[in-house]
């Protein structure tokens, strides 16, 4: 097969785009992908300091490779889980990237503040990905706007959407379906924008990318994501992708084209502040501290329940 743009042997067969590329072509066309997502979204403003929460694994390095190598402020940021080894070694490796490019990290490690997932999990009687989800939102939010970033961008890739998208039809959830966008504005002064400039781009095409750019990232999935509900989704668009390439690209597209608008036109809630840590809360204490207290009522249930 040859490369639809210069006519070399191709490297890289691409079923959704119906096209193939060799690698320099890959590269270019990757890029090009993104740089437009970026523009036609208004996700981000020249000079603008990007906050890049980074977990190890493939698509938030090839999201930070690329901002970086277009030239954007950006500081990468760690968030510790404390699930184990895994952590550890995504740890090392996004403490190995940022050192080879001579790029800014903030490291957060859950486990100092007594708040390593498993434990919140099974003091919670929560799914880990339930307690992880919330305490990622939280320390991401917080980080931002104490570090007086103007944007915070994540890696989510094409297949992340889509299977979030199918979640949240199949449940019907439209205050969910109303906030899912490519760019997110601040609906509180706390918050900063939130950026998904690899929402058109697949996980295949992401982790193409990150190979051919010699990104060393963790292989391994979290030990928790077998039993998230995502997988699942996944697995059903991977098989509706294969029976017709693009399925996937279609129903992102199309939803944020034709039917998200009606969702965001929806009257929203204005938060207002939590309680406890000051951050916007559609309560009076935000999911986090609700979380947080949770967590240190079951403790102390726990020890006093000790023998003296
Ligand atoms: S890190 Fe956290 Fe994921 Fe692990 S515990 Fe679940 S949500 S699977 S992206
Ligand atoms: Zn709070």
């Amino acid at each position: 097969m040859k490369c639809r743009r210069c006519g070399a042997r191709a490297e890289v067969q691409l079923r959704a785009h119906n096209t193939a590329f060799c690698r320099p072509c890959y590269l270019f066309f990757f890029r090009r992908q993104v740089e437009r997502a970026i523009d036609a979204q208004r996700m981000l403003v020249a000079g603008e300091r990007i906050l890049v929460a980074v977990s190890g694994g493939k698509d938030s390095l090839a999201l930070w490779d690329m901002l970086a190598d277009l030239g954007h402020d950006t500081t990468g940021l760690y968030l510790g889980l404390g699930i184990g080894e895994y952590s550890d070694r995504s740890r090392e490796k996004v403490e190995q990237f940022a050192a080879a490019r001579g790029l800014p990290l903030r490291v957060v490690k859950l486990e100092d503040e007594q708040l390593a997932v498993p434990g919140v999990a099974a003091a919670t009687r929560r799914a880990p990905c339930a307690a992880c989800g919330t305490m990622k939102r939280h320390y991401f939010d917080a980080a931002a706007f104490a570090g007086g970033f103007d944007v915070l961008a994540t890696g989510h890739n094409l297949d992340d959407e889509a299977a979030r998208l199918l979640g949240n039809v199949l449940r019907w959830q439209k205050d969910h379906l109303a906030r899912q966008r490519p760019v997110l504005p601040p609906s509180h002064p706390k918050f900063v924008r939130k950026v998904k400039p690899l929402y058109l781009t697949s996980e295949y095409e992401t982790a193409v990318y990150a190979f051919m750019r010699g990104i060393d990232y963790i292989v391994d999935e979290c030990p928790n994501a077998a039993g998230a509900t995502q997988l699942l989704y996944k697995g059903a668009l991977d098989r509706l992708e294969v029976a017709s390439p693009g399925t996937k690209l279609a129903f992102v597209k199309e939803f944020l084209r034709s039917a998200q608008p009606a969702f965001a036109a929806v009257e929203q809630r204005e938060p207002m502040e939590c309680a406890g840590c000051g951050m916007p809360a559609y309560g009076v204490l935000c999911s986090f501290c609700s979380l947080v207290r949770e967590v240190e009522n079951r403790r102390a249930r726990t020890s006093s329940a000790l023998p003296a």
